[in-house]
């Protein structure tokens, strides 16, 4: 850690940095895509508009952001690794950088329950958590408790999931006939091996958890580890301002501001403002990367183009989903400021 750190609540750097993404307002754009690895995230950032130059930012602990537009539209890609705890710093510290509605869309790979194919595209309804119980007695077994736990399920943004699975199918290159499933359940779990069922060298007394799961989950399809917590943390937020905005309005010099300083732009932007409260809307696609019937694993070439058309999709649903104009996060001060079509804007004001 080099930068001398603010407020233990909410740790931020003097200019307003949050403490593990590294990024701090007007360097995320309300359109986000989540990824779990750094070649998918820079394979979609070579989708992006050649102006403004892309943003991008490695955090020291391994989180990439990468902002610009997709079509004059600001967007950021967030490489986020892998779990739960990633999920929370990502959906958090992203959240307090920004201003009005935030969308996600959490492109991934999953392993799959039923006998679809690899290659196929999951987009979940809904999910459940399915995680290790840590009271259970691991070494010798245990009479009293269950050893994996299974949450209640949350539901994807319903209009957010339409337009991704509608996207993806405009989007679909001629000669690809993966098959598109979008009424499916998915569980995160906490573990890609104990928790997804897999036998290793450790007693995890999972021999059958994979039928537990499908038995007690209608329509259960995929495993993966991010989802859940994506969903659950977007519909538990409540919208509630955020002051510190006002304190760290976005600098492209770099040295924040004044509290007293009016943030200019398209609007104010600071959610007192807003009459409804700003939202988060997430969905999520998932490709499947492993069959857990067949035992098959998708091949590079395959993820090659598999990633290509979803990065594709999911670019073009974030693009094109309607956010009104005092849900968008200021202009001014922005990575996005500088392109040609906002600079035309800003003009005409
Ligand atoms: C495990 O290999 C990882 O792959 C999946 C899981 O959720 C987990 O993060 O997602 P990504 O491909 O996005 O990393
Ligand atoms: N990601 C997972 O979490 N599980 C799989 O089986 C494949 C990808």
């Amino acid at each position: 850690m080099k930068d001398r750190i603010q407020d233990a609540n909410f740790p931020k750097t003097e200019d307003g940095r949050v403490y593990h993404l590294g990024i701090r307002a007007g360097e995320v754009a309300n359109r986000i895509i989540t990824v779990g690895s750094i070649s998918r995230a820079e394979g979609i950032a070579k989708m992006m508009d050649a102006s403004p130059k892309l943003f991008s930012l490695y955090s020291e602990r391994g989180f990439l952001t990468i902002t610009g537009c997709y079509k004059s539209v600001p967007l950021s890609i967030v490489c986020i690794g892998m779990g739960a705890p990633n999920a929370d710093f990502f959906i958090r510290e992203v959240r307090e950088c920004l201003s009005g509605d935030m969308l996600v869309i959490r492109l991934g790979s999953c392993g799959c329950l039923t006998d679809l194919p690899v290659g196929s595209l999951v987009l979940p309804a809904s999910s459940v958590a399915c995680t290790r119980n840590v009271d259970f007695d691991f070494a010798s077994g245990d009479p009293w408790e269950v050893p994996y736990r299974l949450s209640k399920p949350i539901s994807a943004d319903p209009d957010l999931h339409e337009a991704l699975r509608d996207a993806l199918e405009v989007t679909r290159p001629p000669s690809l006939k993966n098959l598109i499933v979008s009424n499916a359940v998915n569980a995160s779990t906490d573990s890609f091996y104990s928790s997804q069922g897999r036998q290793t060298s450790f007693q995890d007394h999972n021999a059958s958890l994979i039928d537990h799961l499908k038995a007690a989950v209608p329509s259960l399809t995929t495993l993966e580890m991010e989802t859940f917590w994506i969903f659950h943390l977007a519909v538990s937020w409540g919208g509630v301002k955020q002051s510190s905005l006002a304190v760290n309005p976005p600098s492209s010099s770099g040295k924040s501001r004044e509290a007293s300083e009016k943030v200019e732009g398209l609007h104010s932007g600071l959610d007192e403002d807003i009459p409804s409260r700003p939202v988060i809307r997430a969905a999520a696609a998932q490709m499947v990367f492993a069959s857990r019937s067949s035992q098959a694993f998708i091949s590079p070439e395959q993820v090659n183009e598999l990633e290509k058309w979803s990065g594709r999709g999911v670019l073009e649903a974030l693009s094109k989903f309607d956010i009104s104009p005092e849900k968008l996060h200021p202009l001014s001060g922005s990575v996005w400021e500088r392109t040609e079509p906002f600079k035309a804007l800003r003009a005409s004001l």
